[in-house]
């Protein structure tokens, strides 16, 4: 992958980052998308956009990260708007807090709810991983062992320590799985389309009623 830009942008990949509030992803987007851990944050209401354009297989794909809320109060008004036409789903915890990793099914429920299937592409990355303590540790084990069962790669990560090319390999592995599984569908839709004497055919044979 690079970032040629002379390429024109054909796609877009709308991936949204899910979690508690202050687990990172404010963070973790930023690194992403500008190399940068930042300095400060605030927490997110409603959602912040961000952009990044890559390359996969010769194709310049712009990845637009939505960084949701995480406190209820500031996503209220904003959920239906996260869960439309998303192509890919980042749950993120803070491993130094425990109900941020108990909250993960709730995440997975309410992507449920809004219909995200279970086909799109999903990843956990457990955060704050400088900051390590024994609980920690066992939150760990416990988010790979779901993250397993629910067929996801499962990230360590540091977004304070990380470098560019670990959370480059999150995000950008997503987007491939992504191109991939979009490439299969529209390759299944050309099946799906009728040959120009199947086309006439169904001319004849059609009601006009
Ligand atoms: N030590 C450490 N701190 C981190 C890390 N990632 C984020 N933080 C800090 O955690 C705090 C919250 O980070 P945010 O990125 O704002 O969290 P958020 O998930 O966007 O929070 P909301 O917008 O409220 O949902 C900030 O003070 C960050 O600097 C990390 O990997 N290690
Ligand atoms: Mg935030």
């Amino acid at each position: 992958m690079d970032t040629c830009e002379s390429w024109i942008v054909r796609r877009t990949c709308k991936i949204i980052v899910l979690g508690d509030a202050g687990v990172g992803k404010t963070s973790l987007t930023h690194l992403y998308c500008t190399g940068q851990f930042p300095e400060k944050t605030d927490s997110t209401i409603g959602v912040d956009f961000r952009e990044r354009v890559v390359h996969v297989g010769g194709e310049k794909i712009k990845v637009q990260l939505w960084d949701t809320a995480g406190q209820e109060r500031f996503r209220k008004c904003m959920v239906q708007h996260y869960y439309r036409n998303v192509h890919a789903v980042v749950f993120v915890y803070d491993v130094t807090n425990v109900s941020s990793f108990r909250s993960l099914p709730l995440w997975m429920e309410e992507c449920q709810q809004h219909l995200i299937k279970l086909d799109v592409p999903r990843v956990l990355v457990a955060n704050k991983t400088d900051l390590m303590t024994k609980t920690a540790a066992t939150t760990i084990e416990q988010a790979r062992h779901l993250a397993e069962v629910h067929s996801m790669p499962f990230y360590l990560y540091s977004t304070k320590n990380g470098n560019r090319e670990q959370v480059d390999a999150i995000f950008n592995k997503l987007v491939q799985q992504i191109c991939r599984q979009r490439g299969k569908e529209a390759e299944a839709d050309k099946s799906f389309k009728l040959t120009p004497k199947e086309e006439e055919k169904k001319e004849k044979w059609s009601c006009n009623c």
